[in-house]
């Protein structure tokens, strides 16, 4: 609109969603102050450089950076929309209880510098009840303004959750892509934060209240972790039947209502392994299917391991790759994988023997030191290796005919080579399980 004042908008955390929404707001033409408690994040990215990767994303930093439309401080200064994106990691208690004590950080921070029309919007992954929390902190820090939902009247402040549903490798796409929810603390907050979206996001933005926003976060990632689940499931009662599960999920797949998703090595990454947690944490009496998909994720990385030493072990003397490292296909993060803790684990018990191809790794993580496990690249292991135990479906490992494979042992856990020859491996699963 033509003479319009944009709004100024500060980011608190400056990570994985914070650092693109970021940039992505101020290619849209507003000043944004980004905010993170990391000194060296703050410079990387005030030189224009950043410290995730992330696709386009170094270019785009670079120009918003240069165009003096994005600065990065340590401190949470005055802006007119204030947009958190802390993490919420599990309190380190073993009982996976969501810690919100960084949102709550970040809120008194913002609290200090509000000023009548400003809009707070949580965007980081949070049990039920946090932005409500973060709400009645706010009114307990500025008892001179007047908070949405406790105050007669129009209110001072807009409080609303809107959580981000990116995938990481296609982050600026669906940043700006994605439909969005909106909840606000009151519909009047909702629609303060709806207004504010609408500014850089073509997808559709629904509005809602609060609670069922955050709650349909967790929803989403726990729908995607029970599905997982199931296919998890499938492949550990096919192995003990001796079937090929890919074929199984692929004649299954035909019914045109069934969708049965991949089975893995067990389920990876920042957020379909740690959310459904937080709705269990909710209600834990009401939600026994979640917190089983859970245990049936976690679970099948335990049989991956067990399945790949009885494989390893029927082959004395020969060399081993296993093929990936990263928690999920065609990206560089080994955080939170389970292809890294199986590898791993084999590095340990088979020393050299173990070859770990990973095209998105200059060297081996810290835990394979002094294993005897080296990093090769994809052609070596051809060469040199007889046992191929496929952990992650990146392109590279999905190229490799079948001639290439020809004589060897091969247990794929990601179905990515459809023409092996499925080998029978219940009777090695049982063995591995009587040998504990
Ligand atoms: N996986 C399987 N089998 C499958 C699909 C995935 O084993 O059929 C595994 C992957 O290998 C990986 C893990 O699950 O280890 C998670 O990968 P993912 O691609 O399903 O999801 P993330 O963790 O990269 O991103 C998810 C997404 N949520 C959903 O798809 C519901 C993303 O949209 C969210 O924004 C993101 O979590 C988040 O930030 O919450």
């Amino acid at each position: 609109m033509r003479g319009e004042t944009l709004p100024t908008v500060s980011v608190i955390g400056l990570g994985y969603i914070g650092l693109p929404t970021a940039a992505v707001i101020a290619r849209a033409g507003m000043q944004v102050h980004g905010v993170d408690i990391s000194r060296e994040v703050v410079e990387t990215i005030s030189r224009g450089e950043i410290h995730i990767e992330e696709v386009d994303l170094d270019g785009l930093v670079r120009g918003v950076v240069q165009r003096g439309l994005f600065r990065a401080s340590c401190d949470v200064t005055a802006a007119d929309v204030f947009v958190i994106a802390v993490p919420t990691p599990f309190h380190k208690d073993g009982q996976h209880t969501p810690d919100v004590s960084y949102v709550m950080e970040a809120a008194r921070n913002v609290a200090r510098v509000l000023k009548p029309g400003d809009v707070v919007i949580l965007e980081s992954t949070s049990p039920v009840g946090t932005t409500e929390q973060m709400r009645n902190l706010i009114a307990a820090e500025r008892p001179d303004l007047a908070m949405p939902g406790l105050a007669e009247g129009t209110p001072d402040i807009a409080i609303a959750y809107c959580p981000e549903r990116v995938l990481p490798g296609r982050i600026l796409e669906e940043l700006t892509n994605n439909d969005r929810s909106i909840g606000g603390i009151t519909p009047r907050c909702a629609r303060k934060a709806l207004a504010f979206y609408k500014r850089f996001v073509r997808g559709s933005c629904v509005t809602t209240d609060a609670a069922s926003a955050e709650m349909t976060k967790l929803v989403e990632n726990a729908y995607r972790d029970v599905n997982i689940a199931f296919a998890n499931e499938l492949s550990i009662a096919a192995d003990a039947m001796g079937l090929d599960v890919w074929e199984v999920i692929s004649l299954a797949n035909r019914h045109p209502r069934v969708n049965i998703l991949n089975p893995g090595p067990g389920v990876g990454g920042h957020c379909i392994a740690v959310d459904p947690w937080f709705i269990v944490n909710g209600a834990p009496e009401q939600t026994p299917l979640i917190r089983t998909a859970r245990g049936v994720n976690d679970g099948k990385i335990h049989h991956v391991i067990a399945r790949a030493c009885a494989l390893v072990e029927a082959n004395p003397g020969a060399r081993v790759a296993c093929l990936g490292l990263a928690f999920k296909a065609n990206i560089d993060d080994f955080r939170e994988s389970p292809a890294r803790l199986v590898a791993a684990t084999l590095a340990r018990r088979f020393g050299e023997r173990i070859h770990v191809v990973e095209p998105y790794a200059g060297e081996l993580p810290i835990e394979f030191t002094d294993t005897g496990a080296k990093l090769v690249d994809v052609d070596t292991a051809l060469e040199e290796c007889d046992v191929m135990i496929v952990l992650v479906d990146h392109d590279v490992f999905k190229s490799v005919p079948l001639a290439e494979r020809s004589g060897k042992q091969v247990y794929d856990t990601r179905g990515i080579w459809p023409d092996q020859p499925h080998i029978d491996a219940s009777e090695a699963i049982e063995q591995a399980r009587k040998a504990g």
